[in-house]
């Protein structure tokens, strides 16, 4: 795949069908993205986790979201269409709660030519069997095992930070295939309900745990993307508090090729656009020009 600039969208994190509808063609016009993520497609349709499901922190918020989605069906019938108008390659991220299903969803998006990649989610926090696959090499090997044979699109595996060793996992997903993998997903958190004066007051959010996210983790992504590139040679996506382009600068040079808007997408809808264009007028001012040149 080729890319105009090396600035993602961060899944679950910019509802581009959602803002077609508020901002019209305009947002085809202006897309900020080079390529556009999906929010996760399970098999079977899911309606998420029990309110609330997020809580602001002074460094970013915690989502206990909980993949609710259409299902693979309701996905190919009414999501993609909408999402192949975008001007953008698309990658459509999938999760399954045993390798069959993962294995399902990877063989039906195969068929679709809209769909340009995908990413595997072994790491979402707010389901209990979700983190199995991606928090351990062997079961992310033998996940590839089963869904590499499926696809010749690039398989890009979603990483996690709650694992033991995030590198080892990235080295076992390209032993066994992937073409690329992305980190972080978010980290373990929890939050109390503020109203609750009970000696163990009530968690605030309806999962219970949920995801940090936002400025709060960067740190811990830059790290893990450094620690991730010293042991795999493929692209890594990296994402965890870009704000700006001068983080996108910083994920570049730690070894990522592409880098991920996420959650600052909440707190500013043209997020995407800014951070181009700063990365983009940081770039003219330094003659860097590549991530490799970034990197040296
Ligand atoms: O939907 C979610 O709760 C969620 C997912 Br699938 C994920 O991968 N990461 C996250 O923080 N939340």
């Amino acid at each position: 795949m080729r890319l105009e600039h090396p600035v993602l969208n961060a899944s679950g994190t910019f509802d581009a069908i959602a803002a077609r509808r508020v901002f019209g063609d305009a947002l085809l016009e202006r897309f900020p993205f080079a390529a556009f993520v999906t929010k996760t497609v399970t098999l079977e349709p899911r309606q998420g986790n029990p309110p609330p499901r997020l809580w602001e922190l002074a460094g970013g918020m915690i989502n206990s979201i909980g993949l609710p989605n259409k299902g693979l069906r309701g996905f190919l019938a009414s999501d993609l269409p909408e999402l192949a108008e975008l001007p953008a390659p698309l990658v459509v991220n999938v999760m399954g709660f045993r390798r069959e299903e993962v294995a399902r969803l990877v063989a039906a998006m195969d068929e679709r030519e809209e769909v340009a990649a995908l990413e595997l989610n072994v790491s979402c926090p707010n389901v209990k069997t979700g983190l199995v696959m991606g928090a351990d090499p062997g079961e992310t090997a033998a996940l590839l095992d089963e869904v590499r044979p499926l696809t010749g699109k690039p398989l890009i595996v979603k990483l996690t930070p709650n694992a033991t060793s995030p590198a080892a996992v990235a080295a076992a997903a390209e032993a066994h295939g992937a073409d690329a993998v992305s980190l972080i997903n978010t980290l373990r958190g929890m939050a109390l309900d503020p109203h609750d004066r009970a000696p163990r007051p009530r968690p605030w959010l309806g999962g219970g745990t949920g995801g940090v996210s936002g400025p709060a983790v960067r740190a811990m992504a830059l790290v893990q993307v450094r620690e991730v590139r010293d042991r795999v040679a493929i692209p890594i996506v990296g994402m965890g508090g870009v704000q700006r382009g001068r983080h996108v600068a910083e994920l570049l040079g730690a070894g990522a090729e592409l880098v991920a808007v996420g959650t600052e997408s909440f707190r500013d809808p043209l997020a995407g656009e800014r951070v181009v264009a700063e990365w983009r007028r940081d770039v003219a001012n330094s003659g860097i020009s590549t991530p490799s040149e970034a990197r040296a």
